[in-house]
């Protein structure tokens, strides 16, 4: 490629000249707004160890009362976005989420679509537009883009939940707040039960739920029956996962973060092609070894990982006796809308 002109090429009064008019010259910075053949990405491959932010996020519980914090929540973030950005790709928030028994994270809504994959404990719950979600190892809460949320505990022992928001782009889009609201009347409706056979959809007098967001809480033990029976049903397929989608439509549940859950066979071994979204991995059940560009990873059970966007990434499962369960966000819808989705070989 050809090397282009620099800034300190151009005479002083002329490149102030152009300042005092807000004009800036391309060409100085045409190589760095389009690399050649990859993009730049900040989003560093990283790690965050469960039993490494465990004792601090409990800590956070006694340094910091709830009505401090409303959301008491340590960000994962990534060193290559600069710790301060909260951000762990371009586009995807991570935090971890520490309710206590007898707590309540008060009611609001926001802009930003905002998942929960829960991690340790029993007794709390998400009410979200009314339905209340109880939460469990495993299970999917999806809090979405406009919809009230609050999130209560009944249980006795601490409840840790990995917080999955778009905040990073909706806050880039200079579109994101929250509203503060009142405690939600609770509905004895569950559109996960509602919901909870495939194929099957609620259809009374022929007329079909058209909501947005149908379905609110995708429960652990049905994701991961799912995975056992696909094993069983097709065993020569090339992945055992299954995406998180929207019910009545298909589509993937969110409009800007894709989810699925990936079972690794014992001693199984996944190649992942360079594709153009952030990935984030969290494991739920079981152990495997993440390894991107020169990082390899080794997640034990609730820890978190991501990648960014254009490498191959190989996961593995640690055991060679039973299966490992991952949870996986990227960043997929997001590039198939705006077009600029790839595959590379
Ligand atoms: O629980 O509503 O991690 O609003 C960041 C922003 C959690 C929440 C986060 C939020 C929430």
């Amino acid at each position: 490629m050809k090397q282009l002109g620099r800034l300190d090429d151009l005479p002083e009064a002329y490149r102030q000249a152009l300042t005092a008019q807000n004009l800036v010259p391309l060409w100085p910075s045409l190589r760095s707004v389009l690399p050649p053949t990859k993009p730049v990405r900040r989003t560093r491959p990283t790690h965050w160890s469960y039993a490494g932010l465990r004792p601090l996020l409990l800590q956070a519980g006694e340094l910091t009362p709830i009505e401090k914090a409303e959301r008491r929540v340590l960000v994962l973030a990534n060193p290559g976005h600069g710790l301060e950005k909260m951000q762990a790709s371009s586009s995807i928030y991570l935090g971890m989420q520490l309710l206590l028994p007898g707590e309540w994270a008060p009611a609001h809504k926001h802009t930003p679509n905002a998942v929960r994959m829960i991690v340790e404990g029993d007794g709390a719950y998400t009410t979200v537009d009314g339905e209340k979600c109880p939460m469990s190892r495993g299970d999917l809460i999806l809090t979405p883009t406009g919809l009230w949320h609050e999130h209560g505990h009944d249980g006795t022992v601490p409840v840790v939940w990995l917080d999955v928001l778009d905040l990073p782009l909706v806050y880039y889009m200079e579109a994101s707040y929250v509203t503060e609201g009142e405690a939600q009347m609770v509905s004895a409706e569950a559109t996960e039960r509602a919901y909870q056979r495939g194929g099957v959809v609620p259809s009374p007098i022929f007329a079909r739920a058209d909501k947005r967001f149908p379905m609110l809480r995708y429960p652990w033990v049905e994701v991961r029956a799912a995975l056992l029976a696909l094993d069983v049903a097709q065993p020569g397929i090339e992945a055992v996962q299954v995406a998180y989608v929207n019910p009545e439509t298909g589509a993937d549940c969110q409009a800007i973060l894709g989810y699925s859950a990936l079972m690794l066979r014992p001693g199984e071994t996944l190649l992942l092609p360079a594709r153009s979204p952030a990935m984030v991995f969290h494991q739920i059940e079981g152990s495997s070894e993440v390894s991107v560009d020169d990082s390899v990873f080794t997640l034990a059970e609730a820890d978190t990982c991501c990648a960014p966007g254009y490498v191959p990434i190989t996961l593995k499962n640690r055991s060679t006796e039973s299966p490992a369960f991952v949870f996986i966000a990227d960043e997929s819808p997001l590039h198939k809308k705006l077009g600029v989705y790839e595959v590379r070989g």
